[in-house]
């Protein structure tokens, strides 16, 4: 009875019955085996949507800002949003973010749009993976634009950049000094920089500060070589970094935001960066893959107390860990000894 209620039914995701995809992001965020053939199933169906991630410092109106552009997607386009909000803290309190204390329009009840909140639990790569395959059950559903909010703190805004076609950075005047708080790292994944809460002083200061920082020639030779190392051409058309302007209280510079993004959109089309940013995904994500795979198999080949053992040895200095390892390596396994 239990195992039934793992169960996918593909055709219904593809429909975009809200529940099965709500129960298919579940299994997901488990890391759950289920969720597998389902991915597996979908596969051939995704590839259609933007997927945009949005990152930037606590507070400075990511949310905001992610409920206003699937507004103006809604209102103007009539296009299906999905959205996910990573949360490396509480599962919760970023779903409660978005539909309590935020009402620009009415998403909750929208049937075009999805929201959903991911927790992290801190798993090191477990965020890029999860939230990966929650946009592809996303794309598969038929949303057009998948939305993703991550925290700026650490290597999440990093991993983010690899999952999404278009990472946008938000920052926020008075966050300290203005060039400092934006960090050396988050320069180079920013394909739209906004500048939110252009409704404060230092607003224009701080879009001048990413504007220099965007000019500057470091910045350029540093993405010139990014480019060649992916196999860029020299004379592929390079993007032009906007630096937008919103209130993403009341809306303003939204609409200039959101033609940034198909701009941003078209132009990885046209120059062939689409297919070379899908292709280093599917790398990275066949050798994480790998890594995970392996790892998990060979530990269910060692005996029991094996791997115990081999530490004892290790920690009394009765063997070095390489000798260690390879004896670990090296033993005979079958598969049915656990
Ligand atoms: N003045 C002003 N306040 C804004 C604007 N956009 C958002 N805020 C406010 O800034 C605060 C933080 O907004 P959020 O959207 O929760 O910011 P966030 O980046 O998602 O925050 P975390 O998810 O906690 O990192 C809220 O009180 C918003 O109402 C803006 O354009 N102008
Ligand atoms: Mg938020």
């Amino acid at each position: 009875v239990k195992s039934s209620s793992k169960i996918f039914d593909v055709r219904r995701v593809l429909v975009g019955d809200r529940r099965e995809i709500a129960r298919a992001i579940s299994a997901i965020e488990r890391q759950s085996p289920a969720a597998r053939p389902l991915l597996t199933a979908l596969y051939p169906h995704t590839g259609t949507a933007h997927i945009v991630g949005i990152t930037g410092a606590p507070g400075t109106g990511k949310s905001t800002l992610v409920n206003q552009i699937a507004c103006t997607y809604r209102q103007k386009l009539d296009v299906q949003v999905g959205i996910l909000a990573i949360d490396p803290t509480s599962p919760f309190s970023g779903g409660a973010l978005l539909g309590d204390r935020i009402r620009m329009c009415d998403l909750a009840g929208d049937p075009g749009v999805f929201i959903r909140s991911l927790a992290t639990r801190g798993a090191v790569g477990g965020l890029s993976r999860s939230t990966a395959e929650a946009a592809q059950v996303l794309d598969a559903a038929g949303f057009d634009v998948v939305l993703i909010e991550t925290v700026g703190a650490g290597q999440d805004e990093v991993e983010i950049a690899h999952t999404a076609h278009t990472t946008i950075v938000v920052e926020a005047p008075g966050l300290g000094d203005d060039i400092q708080a934006i960090k050396a790292g988050i320069v180079e994944i920013a394909d739209i920089f906004v500048v939110n809460k252009a409704d404060r002083a230092g607003a224009e200061a701080t879009a001048r500060a990413l504007q220099f920082m965007l000019e500057s020639g470091d910045r350029l030779a540093r993405q010139a070589a990014i480019a060649a190392a992916n196999g860029a051409d020299k004379n592929t058309v390079r993007w032009q970094v906007p630096v937008c302007k919103t209130v993403a209280l009341d809306g303003t510079g939204l609409d200039e935001l959101v033609s940034q993004l198909d701009a941003h959109r078209a132009y990885l089309r046209s120059s062939g960066r689409l297919e070379a940013k899908e292709r280093a995904r599917a790398q990275a994500n066949l050798v994480e893959l790998l890594r995970q795979e392996l790892f998990s198999r060979f530990l269910l080949s060692l005996e029991t107390g094996e791997l115990e053992d081999a530490v004892s040895d290790i920690a009394s200095r009765q063997m070095s860990p390489y000798e260690t390892l390879e004896r670990l390596l090296n033993t005979p396994k079958t598969p049915e000894t656990r």
